[in-house]
């Protein structure tokens, strides 16, 4: 199936959409109250973060019943009601299956713990080493060990994340039936699209010691994980052409992914992979300042973009998630030249070849959380590796910086309606904070407003409509060595493309390696810019140039 190529997919965070029962947590009902906002922007699929039940300690990817909805979140009535009107505006879902753990709060887990042989064998439980240390040395993504005891059964069990979501063992053909059973559920009620969570690393390798890391060499991409993704693709959304499955790959290899993502490959429509969102990081190590190293932004990027084209792979497109802070504060501006760069990121992503993602609020040039205190934080992650890098001496302000930089909390601000108190996210008492510059950057404003960065996210959305070459088109880079510009070129039959993005505050020159004659200007963020084949690029400018052959 090819046919997705031209949709662009929406990501909504629930909790921090639009809360109507005035609970402070946002809800079903609030999405469906805002799916004329979605038609107007032109999006295709809604990936909706987990609602289903849920002890919430990572916000609902700590999942203990899969087929039911968090009351929080409202009902299955309403679901059905989302569903069923979001497809009349032609929109689809698509929702998130974290199967890689569950929550120990699952009644599976909960008979593990009972001493249920059955249940045990879902997960991973290991004795200890002889004096008693856990069975590895392998790390949670969290902080902290990988493995934690249950003295009644003087065993360990394994979570790769937090110390509640235990890790599902996927050897045992039982859990891979109950998985498959999970996606025929939501298949039944007429969803069409399917994102995997942390999927590449369901396959565990051996449980050895790693010596070189913190463990993700044993299990990332690990052994049986093709067959595993090809068996539930055959078993469950393989059936339906009309699906579209995009897996979350954590650390993951390009060459693993022609797999998961090749057109031939019978696993996935598409990965997330992260390589490129991790230059503000000391190689693995995320809980750093460090200046984010554009030249080896591009590098990824163009790899990726190159790479994946030549297997025939194909990419989803991203800068933000509820795991990411958000772009603009990342490799834009927060203040002067927040519109131009907020613009410019986003025509960067969008040309390239993959389908992109808007994660909410993004369209509106939202930023990072802007709190001022340690109490306003709530993430798991980030909590426990404030108390991480104070252990190890940090003092409480330098910790504190690193968390206002890289805390998933900073995407996870109510979204931002408008001038109104809580931003018109709830009636009540938000869960998380409210970034105090919803005054000025909010929904309302901006799709009353014809040149918004909402305006521009609609007209990327429509160009991908209008144009084969935005779909289709092969990729080259242009410029790799430019120390300031992301350019490229698309091609497709008679279109070619171009897109030129300078991201940087200093103004700068580009000089286009092939002619610029005959092009015409498709979108740019400064009104006045003409073709040629040199370039006087302002701050952050960027323009996107087509030229069709008759
Ligand atoms: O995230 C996977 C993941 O490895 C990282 O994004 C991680 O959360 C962290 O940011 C690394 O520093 C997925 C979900 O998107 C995330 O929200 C969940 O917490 C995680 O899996 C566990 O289910």
């Amino acid at each position: 199936m090819s046919d997705f190529h031209n949709k662009t997919v929406y990501q909504i965070y629930p909790k921090s959409f639009l809360d109507t029962d005035g609970d402070g947590w946002g809800d079903l009902r609030g999405v469906l109250q805002k799916l004329d906002y979605l038609q107007e922007l032109g999006v295709d699929y809604l990936w909706l973060t987990p609602f289903f039940v849920s002890p919430q300690n990572d916000n609902g990817y700590d999942v203990s019943d899969y087929r039911r909805i968090d009351p929080r979140y409202g009902t299955m009535e309403d679901f059905d009601r989302l569903l069923r009107e979001a497809k009349a505006r032609g929109i689809e879902l698509m929702l998130d299956m974290v199967f890689n753990h569950t929550s120990t709060a699952h009644p599976w887990f909960q008979r593990a713990l009972e001493g249920d042989p059955l249940y045990q064998s879902y997960y991973f439980f290991r004795p200890g080493k002889e004096n008693g240390a856990a069975p590895t040395n392998w790390e949670s993504k969290f902080g902290g060990s990988a493995w934690e005891y249950v003295p009644k059964l003087n065993q360990y069990y394994l979570h790769l994340f937090d110390r509640t979501q235990a890790d599902l063992n996927w050897d045992n053909p039982e859990v891979r039936r109950e998985m498959r059973d999970i996606v025929r559920f939501w298949m039944e009620k007429g969803v069409k699209g399917f994102r995997f969570d942390v999927v590449n690393l369901i396959s565990k390798g051996a449980f050895n010691d790693d010596d070189q890391g913190d463990g993700r060499r044993f299990y990332t991409d690990g052994p049986r994980v093709h067959n595993y993704l090809q068996e539930l693709n055959r078993e469950t959304f393989g059936r339906d052409a009309d699906i579209l499955t995009v897996g979350e790959m954590s650390s993951t290899s390009m060459e693993n992914c022609f797999r998961y993502a090749g057109e031939d490959s019978h696993e996935l429509s598409m990965v997330f992979s992260f390589h490129h969102l991790k230059v503000d990081f000391m190689g693995n190590e995320k809980w750093v300042l460090v200046p984010a190293d554009f030249g080896r932004l591009k590098k990824l990027l163009f790899s990726w973009q190159e790479g994946m084209a030549a297997h025939r792979a194909w990419n989803a497109v991203f800068w933000c998630n509820h795991d990411q802070p958000r772009v603009v504060s990342r490799f834009g501006s927060e203040e002067e030249y927040w519109k131009e760069s907020a613009k410019m990121l986003a025509s960067a992503i969008h040309c390239l070849r993959g389908t992109p993602y808007i994660y909410q609020g993004e369209e509106l040039g939202m930023t990072n959380a802007g709190f001022t205190r340690l109490e306003q934080y709530r993430d798991v992650e980030s909590l426990n590796h404030f108390q991480i890098l104070r252990d190890k001496g940090m003092s409480e302000e330098s910790a504190y910086q690193i968390l206002k930089v890289h805390s998933r909390d900073n995407s996870r601000t109510p979204m931002q309606w408008e001038d109104a108190p809580h931003a018109g996210f709830t009636s009540g008492s938000p869960w998380i904070g409210v970034n105090p510059n919803y005054r000025r950057i909010n929904a309302a404003r901006q799709t009353a407003e014809p040149d918004s960065i909402f305006r521009h996210y609609q007209a990327l959305i429509r160009l991908r409509k209008q144009y084969a070459v935005l779909a289709e088109g092969d990729f080259s880079p242009l410029t790799p060595q430019h120390p300031s510009v992301l350019a490229y070129c698309r091609h497709w039959k008679d279109e070619t493309l171009i897109c030129v993005n300078n991201f940087y505050r200093r103004p700068c020159s580009w000089t286009s390696p092939v002619s610029l004659e005959g092009f015409e200007v498709l979108l740019s963020n400064y009104p006045d810019i003409k073709p040629q084949d040199h370039l006087s690029l302002r701050p952050y400018e960027s323009v996107i140039l087509l030229h069709r052959s008759q």
